[in-house]
Formats: C-alpha cells, structure tokens, sequence
C-alpha cells in the first residue's frame, strides 16, 4: 500500500505497511487506489461525452460517493469496493460507449461485453494487488504533490456534494468540475504551473461546494442560532450518531420519537442542536463525549448503538462492534449497514431502535454544555455589537481555529494556544478541532463568547464569510488587513478542501498544523510558503506571540 492523505500518515510521509495508521488494511487501501483509477476513466469519458452534449447525472454522483468512500475512516470494507469499482467499470463504459454513437472518434478497440462478463471481483482484487491507478506510478514527486492536492480536495468536495445531495440541493457546474478534475489526473503532460492553476481550480469549486452545502442545510434547517447544548445524560436508553449528515440525524429522530429512546450527538454531529428545525425533538438530549478519535473509549462508556453517517470511523473493538452500524459510504465488514434511502422515503433504523431499547442508559461522561451556533446569519445579526467592540478594542484580535482534531498528542498545542491567547481576543472555530478547547471556560467579551463555534467543518464557509463581510464593514481592501489570524489543524481530505477554499478567496499566512501535509513535495511547499504565505507551527507560546503581533 502507499497511503499518504492525511495527516497522521506514518512519519508523516507514507503508510506503506500492511496496515494504515488509521488501521486501512494493505487490500482496502490498494482497492480504494483502483476505484480512484476507475473514477479518472469515468471523468475522462463523462468529459468526452459532454462535448457531445452527454451528461449522466447518476454516474458524477456514483464518483461523488466513491471520492468520498475513500476519506479518511469512511470505509473499511474490501468487498464494498470491489463491487463499486466494478459498477464503476460499468459507468465508464456506458460513456465510451455513448459517446462512439454521438459520431466521437476513440483510438484502438473497445472491449467487448465478454471481456468485461470475465472481470470479476477476483480480477478487481488481482489489479488492485498489483498497485494499479496508485501513487507509485507517478513518478515525478512534484506532479505527485499537485496531484494529491487536486486529489483529496476533490474528495473534500466530495463528501460536502453528498450531503447536499442527500437534502435535494446539487450542482452541475460542479459535478462536471469533479469529472473534469479527474479526467486532467490523467494528463501526465500537464505542466506543474497547469496543475498549480488546477489546486487553484479546486479551491473555487470548493467554496461553491460549502455555499451549495450552506444553502442545502439553512434551507431545511434554518439558520444557526446560539445554542447550549448539554452534555450530560438521562435516565432513557440512548442511541449516539456521529458523522456530518443531517437527513440521516433527521430521520432517526422522526423513528426515535416516543420510544423511549434518547439520541446523543457525537464529534461532527454536535453543531445539529445548532439547527432550529431539531429543536422540536425533545428526545434529541445532548452532546457525549469528544471527537472522533475518543470514540473507543466514549463508546464503551455509551452503552448503546452508535450509528456513523459518515467519517471519521475507527475501527471497532470487539467488545462494542456488535453495536456499530453504519449508513452511506460508510462500511465496516461484521457491523450493519443501513441501506440507502428509497426515492421519498427514510431510512429504515428499526434495527438501531430495536437494539437500544435493549441496552442500559449512557454512563454519565461529564455533565455541563457547550455553547455554539455562530455561523453567518448568527454572527451577522451580533455584527454591531461585535465592530463597536474591534473599534473600541475591546476585541483586539480574531484567531481562526477550524479544522480537524486527531490522536497525536502534539494536538494539545492547541488547547495551549486557546489558553494563552489574551482575554481580548475572539477565537472563531469550524470543525472537530474545537473539542481541543470548546470544554474550556474561556469567558466572554461584552456578552460576545470568546469561542465562536459555527458548525461541522464545512462551516469554514461561514467563517470565510464573517471575515469576508469584516472586510466590507470596516472598508478594507484586502482582507488579509483585519485583525485576524489562522491556526488551522488538518487531519483527513475535508481539511485539504477548506485549505484550498482559503487560499481561492485570498486569505494569506495561515498557519497549518500540526505538521504540513506529508503528500507536498519540497518544491511544492515552498511554493506554498512563497506565494500563500502558509506556516507550519511553532509552539503555542512563540505562535500566540507572534499572531498578536500580526504575523
Ligand atoms: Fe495512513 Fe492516513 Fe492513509 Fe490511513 S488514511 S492509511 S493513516 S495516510
Ligand atoms: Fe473531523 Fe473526521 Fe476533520 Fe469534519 S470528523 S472535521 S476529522
């Protein structure tokens, strides 16, 4: 295997044994690289077949999901993939096939039916086994780096597209950038100033990812507003859902309803009691435990069923596995798995409830709230209050906090930084990497929470855009001239996405961390430092002094 997407790839270079740090199998991680290769022919036929005015909307949708399956602890589950990579094999087919009948010209013969009836699950495994469509066959380490940017934005994206899907909100534009994207991960002629354009690309079609998402989530839930939302637990079994899709949460809560049974939020599924629409779910209790990557220990502690809608999943131990199921792209070969939705209808979590009702109530973890809701509308209602505070210095400083947590205990740095940063500053976060600190009792400047939290990480968009309306309060030029820093934590592909979002609408010298991505080349991170002005970290003392001091 040859894995390096996210940020705790072994030595920060690659995962390259027969195991992923994330605990990715060898085979998985080989067929996850086939499926991508399948999904570059897919775009480089569904790009085709557009010229000739073809378009499929299931199949860009079939490579949203398959983008998405290979995030970071989303699927386990070799035989998921060997049966997508062959529907896949089918899709790009059809295009090719498509696109011959539209009057388009292809080189050399097209495989026949019997060729493809041959090629099997066996066959799937057999190229996956030789490291077909993986990273060892690009040899250049630059193109390799840009790719991989381009790469895991797209799964970025990707994973944002579904859930907007899944609520009925979608864009063509971006589906065929996504297609379009893959098909030029193809063109090993593209120059790196051709793929450095391409990241850029990414970046755009990422903010329009997060707004299509935005607009999908304040369309049926309302906006944000400020929420407490309790920790504790009650007396009632419970069933804990974690991920970030909120037609899934919706759907659980509509079965869940005077049964008795109580549903807690986990990690990325906090910022749903942010939603007024949920708020009429009195059975929707609270928050338990913290972020992903605690999820061993906070699930032990659960007692009930856990349901994942998406990453971040690790996998299970066998003392709680038989109560693990998963829904979506989400797979674990022994848990269940919640099939999709039909047309109108919801999913079917009977087998979920049917086993809560069986288990004791949650053992108590904590018993206190945390505080958010500060997305756009929320913060844009409190704006006057919050400008006369910058101008009366009240607010000396905004930090942007987004992004991922993760294990390493590094990680801690920002906890530290949150709890050095001086009391005159406002600290605005997106993401599981506010569980380093939203525990904290940080106070508060002139009612106005010194931890703005704005939602899932797809709410950066929100962020972006709070700085973005700044800006144009306090007339500046250029955004980068508010009194605002990054320290952004990345650890899986959504990071990558939101990173490149940034760097598309111009915010420059953020600090990235804990380590910078161990897919960039040499070559390709000073590129990032020269040009975007993007820093590693330092430790928590030297950074907060530095950000205060503008740099
Ligand atoms: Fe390693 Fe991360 Fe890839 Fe898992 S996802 S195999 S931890 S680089
Ligand atoms: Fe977290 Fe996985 Fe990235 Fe959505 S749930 S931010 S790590």
């Amino acid at each position: 295997m040859f894995c390096h997407q996210c940020q705790e790839t072994m030595k920060n270079t690659t995962c390259a044994l027969a195991k992923g740090v994330c605990g990715k199998t060898a085979e998985v991680s080989d067929l996850q690289d086939l499926a991508l290769h399948v999904c570059k022919g897919i775009g480089f036929w569904a790009t085709k077949a557009l010229e000739k005015g073809i378009y499929r909307e299931d199949i860009a949708f079939y490579v949203d999901r398959m983008l998405f399956a290979t995030i970071t602890n989303a699927n386990f589950s070799a035989s998921d993939f060997e049966s997508w990579i062959l529907e896949g094999l089918r899709y790009r087919d059809e295009l090719r096939m498509a696109f011959v009948k539209a009057g388009g010209q292809v080189t050399g013969t097209l495989p026949d039916a019997a060729t493809w009836a041959a090629f099997d699950a066996e066959a799937v495994r057999a190229a996956a086994a030789q490291g077909k469509g993986g990273w060892k066959e690009i040899a250049d380490e630059n193109v390799r780096a840009l790719q991989s940017l381009v790469l895991y934005g797209l799964k970025g994206m990707a994973a944002y597209v579904e859930h907007a899907y899944a609520i009925g909100k979608k864009s063509k534009d971006v589906f065929v950038f996504m297609l379009r994207a893959l098909a030029d991960l193809t063109d090993l002629s593209l120059s790196l100033d051709q793929l450095t354009a391409l990241v850029l690309e990414t970046g755009k079609f990422g903010v329009d990812a997060m707004a299509l998402l935005d607009s999908a989530n304040t369309g049926s839930y309302g906006a944000p507003r400020i929420t407490k939302v309790r920790t504790g637990v009650r007396n009632r079994p419970g069933i804990l859902i974690s991920g970030h899709d909120l037609v899934d949460l919706h759907d659980l809560l509509e079965q869940t309803k005077g049964t008795g049974v109580d549903v807690y939020t986990h990690g990325e599924m906090l910022p749903a009691h942010y939603y007024p629409f949920f708020e009429k779910y009195d059975n929707l209790y609270g928050n338990y435990g913290g972020s992903w990557w605690s999820q061993n220990a906070d699930i032990e502690k659960f007692g009930g069923p856990v349901l994942f809608t998406s990453n971040c999943l690790v996998p299970p131990k066998e003392s709680y596995k038989h109560r693990v199921f998963t829904t979506g792209v989400v797979g674990f070969d022994g848990c269940v798995h919640i099939p999709d939705r039909e047309p109108g209808k919801m999913k079917d979590f009977s087998p979920i409830i049917e086993l809560a009702k069986t288990c004791p109530p949650p053992q108590e973890l904590e018993n206190g709230e945390i505080i958010g809701g500060f997305a756009h509308d929320q913060v844009f209602a409190l704006a006057d209050t919050v400008v006369n505070a910058v101008k009366t210095g009240a607010i000396k400083r905004f930090v942007v906090m987004a992004g991922c947590d993760g294990r390493q205990p590094g990680r801690s740095y920002y906890t530290e930084v949150a709890e050095k940063l001086p009391e005159d500053t406002v600290i605005l976060t997106a993401g599981c990497a506010k569980f380093r600190y939203n525990k904290l009792n940080l106070g508060d400047i002139g009612g106005i929470p010194r931890v703005l939290d704005a939602g899932q990480c797809n709410d950066s968009y929100s962020l972006a855009l709070v700085a973005l309306k700044l800006k144009e309060i306090f007339g500046l030029e250029d955004v980068n001239q508010l009194p605002l820093s990054f320290d952004i934590a990345w650890y899986e592909q959504k990071a990558v996405l939101v990173l490149l979002a940034l760097l598309y609408l111009g915010f420059k010298n953020i600090r990235l961390g804990p380590t910078l991505p161990g897919f960039l080349s040499p070559a390709v991170a000073s590129v990032l430092v020269e040009k975007f002005g993007i820093k590693g970290i330092a430790d928590a003392e030297s950074d907060v002094a530095a950000m205060m001091a503008g740099a």
